[in-house]
């Protein structure tokens, strides 16, 4: 599983979740799931197209694995917009926090971890 910090002027992009319920209202960074056979960055690449409509570079990791109760693990990337405007394709909304917003706003369970090394790179804690 991989996920996306898309940060631009200190702000990072979070997208509220519609399911499954247990999850849905929730925030998140965008991404999902690899295929077979598809590099985590192809599979990045590729969730961000479908979900924000979006084509990006980069792809620095960011915070450490976490691991998922199946066996797999989620990992997150920093990456730069490089075309297009995130929509909410496959998502409830979109919102650009700052790093006191970011401890506010209600995340996955999966994603929390990552909070103190997103926050490095925000504005506004
Ligand atoms: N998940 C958690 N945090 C994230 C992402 C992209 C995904 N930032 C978890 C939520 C679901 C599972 O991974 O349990 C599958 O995600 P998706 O394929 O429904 O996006
Ligand atoms: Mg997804």
């Amino acid at each position: 599983m991989v996920a996306a910090a898309i940060i631009v002027d200190g702000r990072l992009l979070l997208a509220q979740r519609t399911r499954p319920p247990e999850l849905a209202g929730l925030w998140e960074l965008p991404g999902g799931k690899a295929e077979a056979g598809e590099s985590p960055e192809d599979a990045l690449r590729r969730e961000l197209r479908e979900e924000l409509g979006v084509e990006v570079s980069g792809g620095d990791r960011i915070g450490d694995d976490v691991p998922l109760p199946d066996g797999r693990v989620l990992r997150a990337y920093r990456v730069e917009l490089v075309s297009g405007t995130p929509a909410a394709l496959d998502h409830a909304e979109l919102r650009w926090v700052d790093g006191r917003e970011l401890g506010e706003i209600d995340l996955v369970g999966n994603d929390r971890g990552w909070v103190p090394d997103l926050r490095l790179h925000l504005n506004g804690w």
